[in-house]
């Protein structure tokens, strides 16, 4: 039995769970972090005293985005992770790209949904928006291309931008028009699994 640690509001669990869901995986999510916080059992799973972490069998396993290549690889065949090297380098690439995106759209996530309304510093929101919507170009340029991040099909290579790709348009500050990434958007509101675990109100 696959054990999935973490709060589900956070985004890097989020993307696990939303994997473990589209492959149909049996799995046992427990909360921890935030206001849950966290004993020494699992500290001694996972150092950096952060979330995701997983427990399969015997083996565990940090960090979102090796997690979700360890699932796919395992259980999700040629449709979440395939063997061409240069497809599956590509998916990979917007993986990684993925903490790059999600730095710039944090500031604004944790100081509109997290921070009291007086306390909030306007200069941090603004720069992140102003970064968040220059990023967004890139994603804009490339869904013009490819229906998906990962490719022709959707795939692990659009789970982590996704996940921050939702907060981004659910924040309530102004965007630039994307009409790519709203199709690709749009899409991905198809997939029970996204409105299920990733469309939750942002917390
Ligand atoms: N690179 C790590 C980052 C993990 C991370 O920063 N997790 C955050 C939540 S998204 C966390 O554990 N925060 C502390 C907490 O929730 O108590 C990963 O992708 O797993």
């Amino acid at each position: 039995m696959l054990t999935i640690w973490g709060r589900i509001n956070s985004h890097n669990v989020k993307k696990v769970v939303w994997l473990a869901e589209e492959m149909g995986l049996a799995y046992d999510r427990r909360d921890v972090g935030g206001p849950f916080g966290m004993d020494e059992a699992y500290r001694a799973l996972n150092p950096n005293a952060l979330i995701p972490t997983i427990e399969d069998d015997n083996f565990v396993l940090w960090e979102s985005n090796s997690i979700l290549r360890y699932l796919a690889a395992n259980h999700g065949g040629e449709a979440f992770y395939p063997s061409n090297p240069q497809a599956r380098a590509s998916a990979e690439r917007w993986m990684d790209w993925g903490f790059t995106w999600a730095d710039a759209i944090r500031p604004t996530f944790f100081q509109m949904v997290r921070t009291a309304p007086e306390q909030r510093d306007t200069a941090l929101v603004e720069r992140s928006v102003a970064r968040a919507a220059g990023l967004s170009a890139i994603l804009d340029e490339v869904l013009g291309r490819q229906e998906w991040l990962s490719g022709e099909a959707f795939g692990i290579g659009d789970i982590p931008v996704a996940a921050y790709a939702n907060t981004w348009f659910q924040l309530p500050v102004e965007r630039p028009s994307r009409p790519n990434m709203e199709r690709w958007y749009a899409a991905l509101q198809e997939r029970a699994s996204f409105r299920d675990v990733v469309m939750i109100p942002l917390s």
